[in-house]
């Protein structure tokens, strides 16, 4: 697919000092936890991967976990999950606020565990408690995750980047403690397409990114994968240049300066708004045949 977005975009990147502090004290924390849950955003698994993640958490076992699963498109999320199978990765596709497969995660977490407690068992130790730190980028849905397991507000979040500041110990049960841990990016995106995917999806700052630049690469995007939905929406009759189809829907949808020209910038805040929202519908941005290795 030849990507047109690429070659007028701006550069994409967000790694404050606050990140690069929030991933030494993940480094510092590891040795107190059992088990790391590798949280994706079930739309975009690859671009959603710290490629930082496997340096940090070297040999600890992990749980990777699609988060977000109602928001994306189920097919696409049955090939990423049947991908971390044949690659013997445990996955499971979950969703933190419909609670969706969430009771499966501390089963999947002892089978994750079993050297581990194997390990404990010839020491004479019988607990089977585990703690668990929580990793992935921002507004992945960490804290939220948490809160679902807790059955309760043990921690803040918000339909934007960046809420947690700092780690916080969660006590789920007696056998069950959490560390939230703040989202955290990487300094430099190799690819562009995939600082494109984590910004429509929400987890890059709104405030450093050029709107109408993200809104005409999500159109490219939805363009190639969910055709019709963007027509039905929007009630377009053809899907034209990235341009012309942001053009139409400024007109479609009222997006007007006082001359009668379309306000892109209203109607790419409003289409960006509108995928968050699932206005369009459930969507996926990436498929695991698309990589070559991750
Ligand atoms: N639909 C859906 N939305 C979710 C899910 N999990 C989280 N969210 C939403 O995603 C947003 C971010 O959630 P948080 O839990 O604050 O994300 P976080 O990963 O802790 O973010 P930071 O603290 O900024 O790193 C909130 O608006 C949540 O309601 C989910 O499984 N499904
Ligand atoms: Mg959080």
């Amino acid at each position: 697919m030849d990507v047109i977005w690429l070659e007028n975009s701006k550069v994409i990147q967000w790694f404050p000092g606050h990140m690069a502090k929030a991933k030494r004290e993940i480094i510092e924390s590891l040795n107190k936890v059992d088990i790391v849950f590798e949280l994706y955003d079930a739309r975009i698994p690859f671009s959603s991967k710290n490629p930082m993640v496997d340096e940090i958490v070297k040999n600890k076992p992990r749980l990777v976990l699609l988060n977000k699963s109602s928001i994306a498109d189920k097919k696409t999320t049955k090939l990423w999950i049947d991908y971390y199978k044949n690659k013997g990765i445990l996955a499971l596709d979950i969703d933190s606020i419909n609670g969706y497969n969430i009771n499966k995660i501390v089963d999947y977490s002892k089978i994750a565990l079993k050297e581990t407690y194997e390990k404990r068992e010839k020491k004479g130790i019988k607990s089977k408690q585990i703690k668990a730190l929580i990793i992935g980028i921002p507004n992945v849905g960490k804290s939220t995750l948490i809160n679902k397991l807790a059955k309760r507000k043990a921690t803040n979040v918000g339909d934007k980047p960046g809420v947690t500041k700092a780690q916080s110990w969660i006590k789920v049960s007696d056998d069950l403690f959490l560390l939230d841990t703040p989202g955290v990016l990487w300094p430099k995106f190799e690819d562009q397409m995939v600082g494109l995917r984590l910004a429509i999806c929400g987890s890059i700052k709104d405030d450093i990114l050029d709107k109408i630049d993200i809104s005409l690469g999500a159109i490219e995007l939805i363009k190639a994968r969910y055709p019709e939905m963007l027509k039905e929406r929007y009630k377009l009759d053809n899907l034209e240049s990235n341009e012309e189809i942001l053009n139409n829907i400024a007109k479609n949808r009222g997006c007007l300066l006082k001359g009668g020209e379309p306000d892109l910038l209203r109607c790419a805040t409003l289409l960006l708004n509108d995928i968050r929202n699932i206005r369009i519908g459930a969507m996926s941005y990436e498929e695991p045949n698309w990589f070559k290795f991750i």
